[in-house]
């Protein structure tokens, strides 16, 4: 493929439901949108970075910025044989993880179509169907959150993630078992504990989650592994994991015991994919995780999904959960027994509506190649 041009815009969307997490709240995401253009074809990536630094240092805006200043420059006009070649020629960028693989997931959609096959196919994987969670934010009541636990469980969503933070978790998750006592359930804390807090977390113990993810700070690998020690339930590691040699020194410390994998924090496919393989290779089962993505980013989601570790329900989960009207046709949906079909044309397998796009841009702009 050659680039012959890169088009980066802003869209706004409001989500149906605001989401709040331990650090803060989410009423309208500001995506922004990567087409690659290469002979007659249109690749789509998403850039998920939050709209403050909140999750991760990086932010729409300061993704805008190395998108234009620094990797556009570096793509645009260049010959790829695959998408697989972008990484090495982005190493010296340090950090910047989701704008490098909003550009990165661009050329795996046009390496897919250029080949004809699903993108799930082009990344190895080999399922028809992925296996859906929901990740539910922390709520104004317990009641309020019952009544949704209810809700996706009905839709037949297989395992719930409810978001905790100090004063909204061990009673929480009491009265979440004592209602379903038997769904798989996991916790999810987006570093809002410290290890002082290890006795008031081992409280959590008797409630047998699958996993409670990220407890301890965001950048922090150690202090896990000291208190997964004092632990029966899983740790899952999510923000500071953005390679796989972040992943090995997460095992080999016993951090964690599974792993989200989100693409956009580990930089792209091709670490998202190095990720999995370590993983498998040492027995901690992975799943995907979800930064409220538009379809694009969803699309690219299902995918990465397909590869055989990913052996957890991920935070893959129907447009219409977010959604008014998603970007793309037919929009994701979710069976009664909670899974997605993964699409079997070309490249995402979904349309991208551009009329709809069009509507929610703020701004554009659009690198040529000369
Ligand atoms: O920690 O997994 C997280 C959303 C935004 C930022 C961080 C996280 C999340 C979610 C939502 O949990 C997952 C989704 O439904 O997209
Ligand atoms: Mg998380």
């Amino acid at each position: 493929m050659k680039i012959e041009a890169l088009k980066l815009r802003e869209v706004r969307m409001a989500l149906r439901y605001p989401f709040e997490t331990s650090f803060g709240v989410t009423r309208e995401r500001r995506i922004l949108l990567v087409e690659a253009v290469s002979e007659g074809l249109s690749g789509w990536g998403e850039i998920t970075a939050g709209e403050g630094p909140f999750f991760s240092p990086e932010t729409t805006e300061t993704a805008w910025h190395v998108v234009r200043d620094f990797i556009a420059p570096l793509v645009v006009g260049k010959h790829f044989a695959a998408a697989a070649e972008l990484p090495p020629l982005l190493e010296k960028i340090r950090g910047h993880e989701m704008a490098r693989a909003g550009v990165e997931s661009a050329l795996w959609d046009i390496e897919a179509q250029e080949k004809g096959i699903p993108l799930a196919m082009l990344l190895g994987g080999d399922r028809e169907e992925i296996a859906c969670g929901v990740s539910l934010g922390i709520q104004p009541s317990v009641k309020a959150l019952l009544e949704k636990i209810e809700q996706e469980l009905a839709a037949g969503y297989q395992r719930i993630k409810i978001k905790i933070k100090p004063g909204w978790d061990v009673e929480v998750a009491r009265a979440v078992r004592e209602r379903f006592p038997g769904i798989k359930l996991m916790v999810d804390a987006n570093s809002a504990y410290r290890l002082e807090d290890t006795a008031h977390l081992k409280k959590l113990d008797d409630f047998y989650l699958m996993m409670i993810e990220q407890p301890l700070p965001w950048d922090d690998i150690y202090q896990h592994a000291r208190l997964q020690a004092e632990l029966q339930t899983p740790i899952c590691l999510d923000e500071p994991i953005h390679n796989a040699r972040q992943a090995q020194t997460a095992i080999e410390l016993r951090a964690c015991r599974i792993i989200n994998i989100k693409l956009g924090r580990v930089g792209g496919h091709s670490e998202a994919r190095k990720v999995h393989d370590l993983c498998q290779q040492t027995g901690i089962p992975v799943w995907c995780g979800g930064m409220l993505e538009s379809g694009v980013g969803r699309a690219h989601n299902v995918a990465l999904s397909t590869l055989p570790n990913f052996s957890l329900p991920g935070d893959v989960s129907a447009s219409r959960r977010y959604w008014e009207e998603d970007i793309i046709e037919p929009e994701v949906e979710v069976s009664p027994e909670g899974t997605i079909r993964v699409p079997t044309g070309a490249g995402l397998g979904y349309r991208v509506r551009r009329d709809r796009i069009e509507k929610l841009t703020v701004r554009q702009e659009t690198w040529r190649a000369r």
